[in-house]
């Protein structure tokens, strides 16, 4: 018989879960950056899904799994070490807490600002505090990360037949960038499930859509991402280690006025593997207007969203709930 301690149960039961089935999903669009086509490839996948799958992306596999050992290191310290870089605010070490209006996940988490600019005290304790190892690791992989979206929003314009092709990457390469780095750490949760839940699944990360540009995840190879279809099904992305996952976020889909589809995700916590995914968030700068891009707009097409700047529209995102549309409070009536 396994026994589960209370004040352990009633941490667990203030955290949601769900009923599904976790067969893969086979219809994630396949992004290959070295065939010519992956313009329209990737346009396509952003206008149905608002997600894909990239290979073939030129990121050094060594970079990608120096980040994972090092962030394996920190998570694997005693609960007193973490919590010096935490509580978050919003940056810095997380546990179940996310965000600050009372969601919770069966996770824990790093979130780290990556522009100089504006590095909050958590971040910079961060860095100060950890190893020059996973200093490094982490600015390896986010100028990696960088070289990479910069690519791939090239390709977006291109194969949207926007000028200047520059047009969405520049939001990122600006020194002002608002981007964010977020490692998570989803510990498996073998009792408790097989207990209390009847079967259920419980949430690592709640449904939710990404706020900034696009967003850029790895994961080790454990399934538990879910993407939501347009028609409402929840469905499971087979995991690959080897390649990343791109989502369009909420900024790109009033940029390309409702082209683009940001997509609603999660996680799902297993039962006997730990997760591990890093994500990089690719914001724009602070002061950056939002708002459909004329060159976008047809004929007498009307601007769905009102315009809004990226402050403006973090701190809304600040004050709701994980699972809230935050993009109604900006669309035309
Ligand atoms: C979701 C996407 C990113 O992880 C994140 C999250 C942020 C946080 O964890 O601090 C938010 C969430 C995310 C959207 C709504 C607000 C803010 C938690 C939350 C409840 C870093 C981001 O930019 O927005």
């Amino acid at each position: 018989m396994v026994v589960v301690s209370q004040p352990a149960l009633n941490q667990f039961l203030q955290i949601k879960t769900c009923k599904q089935a976790t067969t893969f999903f086979g219809g994630i669009p396949e992004v290959d950056l070295s065939n010519p086509e992956a313009k329209t490839m990737i346009v396509k996948a952003c206008q149905e899904l608002g997600f894909f799958k990239l290979v073939n992306h030129g990121v050094p596999l060594d970079f990608v799994v120096n980040l994972e050992n090092e962030a394996l290191e920190f998570f694997n310290q005693p609960q007193s070490e973490k919590d010096k870089a935490g509580p978050p605010d919003p940056f810095g070490y997380g546990s179940k807490r996310i965000g600050p209006n009372g969601d919770m996940g069966w996770i824990e988490y790093l979130l780290l600002n990556t522009n100089p600019d504006v590095i909050s005290p958590k971040s910079l304790f961060f860095f100060q505090e950890n190893s020059e190892n996973f200093r490094s690791a982490v600015e390896k992989y986010i100028s990696e990360m960088k070289r990479m979206c910069n690519q791939v929003l090239e390709l977006m314009a291109d194969g949207l037949g926007i000028e200047p092709r520059n047009v969405f990457s520049k939001l990122l390469r600006d020194e002002k960038s608002d981007s964010c780095f977020r490692m998570n750490h989803y510990p498996p949760c073998p009792e408790l499930q097989a207990i209390a839940l009847n079967g259920r699944n419980l949430i690592g990360f709640g449904e939710h859509t990404d706020p900034q540009i696009i967003s850029v995840l790895r994961s080790n190879n454990t399934s538990g991402l879910q993407i939501c279809l347009r028609d409402g099904t929840w469905v499971s992305v087979p995991p690959d280690q080897t390649s990343f996952f791109v989502n369009v976020g909420d900024s790109l889909q009033v940029l390309t006025n409702g082209r683009f589809k940001s997509v609603k995700h999660r996680v799902l916590a297993g039962t006997s593997k730990s997760r591990v995914s890093m994500i990089y968030f690719g914001g724009p700068p602070l002061s950056e207007k939002i708002a459909p891009l004329p060159s976008l707009l047809i004929k007498d097409e009307e601007s769905l969203y009102k315009e809004f700047t990226w402050y403006e529209y973090k701190k809304a995102a600040y004050k709701s709930r994980l699972a809230d549309n935050r993009l109604s409070l900006f669309e035309c009536a």
